[in-house]
């Protein structure tokens, strides 16, 4: 009786192999792989597939939208939910909003997310005023405290960056060792056509779809590419929803650029369509839209062949009601539509269904998305993400042929896109750090449980060295830009 726990004859599988073997666990982390292994209690794991817990690298949780509209989840509700679709590590965001002082807002998220949260998670920050204070004092500050990525806004009246402010974040994330991630769109376009649009009378939730044009967020990503290179800055492009976004990414990698690209649910099994329903649509509604079969074949594309490397579910959950999606009742014009869908649950198991059931992704290959690959990119591998001698003891246990038909979901928003989709395939026991958290597909985890994970740098924010001309020219004069 070696071990805490001996998850028993299963089949374990990481992002790298696949193996018939037991996992012996203690003090919350795996201590061996190999067979025989017993301990002071077990688990009969035998016809299922022993998996590290997803990791979901973007998620809004109790945090105020671009709009300044509360999302309908707490770190309790949000965080259940992840738990019961075999998500054991959340990386939501910390949002600075303008004339919010950063230190203040992480002190808050921390307070909030350490009495609530029952899965381990870590932070990222949204910067919408970078300042000469959060530049040079508070995002410094925030990266010694663990929190190594920041989400800046091409779009939105509220959150929005110029392009200057754009590389002023740039250069003080390549200084301190953070990655930036990028909303994408082009404000110009999208402000331009929805002022129209509402002024013809034009008001559904299916114009946002049009005023969402997916040539808004080709360009904006041409643009960001096009800083990034000039700064030597990686760069992570969140929610890729076109085949032409996918596709200018997909050139910067070739071109050996730092540029990472990530897709959600709602781009993979969500169309337009959905959005074209009258007043219900608002609950389809998402910034930037699902497009159409095309685009959701080019998603598939772009996470096998790797110009996407994550999937996550950017879960921004608001209700069917006036706190949240129809702020306006019957009277709700696109334009007041909280943007954002709940994902937090079903991201993994959807995954596992429409992609490695049918065929799309072998096991590795599910693994590395639904968590291998959000740990590597933000710096909590191998401690999250794999199931390896000295990893906390994160494991989804998974019966692959269970079939669930969609009903509801956990979290507070009070409705799931995804309703009466058939799965096959659903974690049923889930551990974090060891302890079962959910049993027989019921969350026993308590309040609070969850840990904060201060992460380290990862390869994917150490700038590349390379110098685009114009600034190697100001090196040679000896007039190098201050960093
Ligand atoms: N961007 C997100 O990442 N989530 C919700 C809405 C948005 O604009
Ligand atoms: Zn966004
Ligand atoms: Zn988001």
């Amino acid at each position: 009786m070696d071990f805490d726990l001996g998850i028993r004859g299963g089949t374990v599988a990481t992002a790298e192999w696949t193996r018939d073997c037991d996992v012996g666990i203690r003090e919350g982390r795996v201590a061996a792989l190999g067979k025989g292994l017993s301990g002071a209690r077990a688990i009969d794991a035998a016809g299922r597939l022993v998996l590290p817990g997803g990791v979901d690298s973007h998620c809004h949780i109790e945090q105020l939208s671009s709009f300044g509209i509360m999302c309908a989840d707490d770190f309790h509700s949000a965080t259940v939910s992840a738990a019961a679709g075999g998500t054991t590590t959340v990386i939501p965001f910390c949002a600075q909003h303008r004339g919010d002082a950063l230190p203040d807002v992480l002190a808050d998220y921390h307070q909030r997310a350490k009495e609530k949260a029952v899965i381990d998670y870590a932070f990222h920050l949204i910067i919408a005023n970078p300042d000469e204070e959060t530049l040079a004092t508070d995002l410094p500050e925030a990266i010694r405290g663990g929190i190594r990525s920041f989400k800046i806004f091409m779009t939105y009246d509220r959150m929005r960056l110029a392009d200057e402010q754009i590389l002023d974040v740039m250069a003080a994330a390549r200084r301190d060792g953070a990655l930036v991630m990028v909303h994408a769109e082009n404000h110009g376009v999208i402000s331009w056509l929805s002022g129209r649009m509402v002024k013809q009378g034009n008001v559904l939730p299916r114009y946002h779809a049009i005023a969402h044009t997916r040539g808004s967020e080709a360009e904006a990503i041409n643009r960001i590419i096009a800083l990034a290179e000039l700064m030597d800055c990686p760069i992570l492009v969140v929610h890729v929803s076109t085949i032409e976004g996918i596709e200018l990414i997909r050139q910067a990698r070739a071109r050996g650029l730092k540029v990472y690209g990530e897709t959600c649910p709602q781009y993979l099994f969500l169309t337009a369509r959905d959005i074209d329903a009258g007043l219900a649509g608002a609950a389809f509604c998402c910034s930037p839209p699902p497009r159409d079969e095309a685009a959701q074949e080019a998603c598939w594309r772009g996470l096998k062949d790797g110009a996407l490397s994550v999937y996550s579910s950017d879960h921004a959950p608001y209700r069917m009601d006036a706190t949240g999606k129809l702020p306006k009742g019957d009277q709700t014009t696109f334009k007041d539509i909280a943007n954002g869908v709940p994902g937090l649950e079903l991201r993994v198991p959807l995954l596992f269904t429409f992609g490695y059931k049918a065929g799309r992704l072998n096991l590795q290959e599910f693994v590395e998305l639904s968590s291998a690959q959000h740990a590597k990119v933000y710096g909590l591998y191998p401690r999250k993400g794999t199931i390896a001698e000295g990893s906390d003891a994160d494991i989804a246990i998974w019966d692959p042929d269970k079939r669930v038909t969609i009903e509801s979901t956990l979290d507070n928003t009070g409705y799931t896109p995804y309703k009466g989709r058939q799965l096959t395939g659903w974690p049923v026991t889930v551990l974090s750090r060891g302890e079962v958290i959910v049993d027989d597909g019921k969350v026993t985890a308590a309040r609070g449980r969850g840990q904060f994970l201060a992460r380290e740098p990862s390869d994917a924010l150490k700038p590349l060295g390379r110098q685009m001309p114009e600034i190697a020219q100001l090196a040679a004069w000896n007039t190098p830009l201050q960093p």
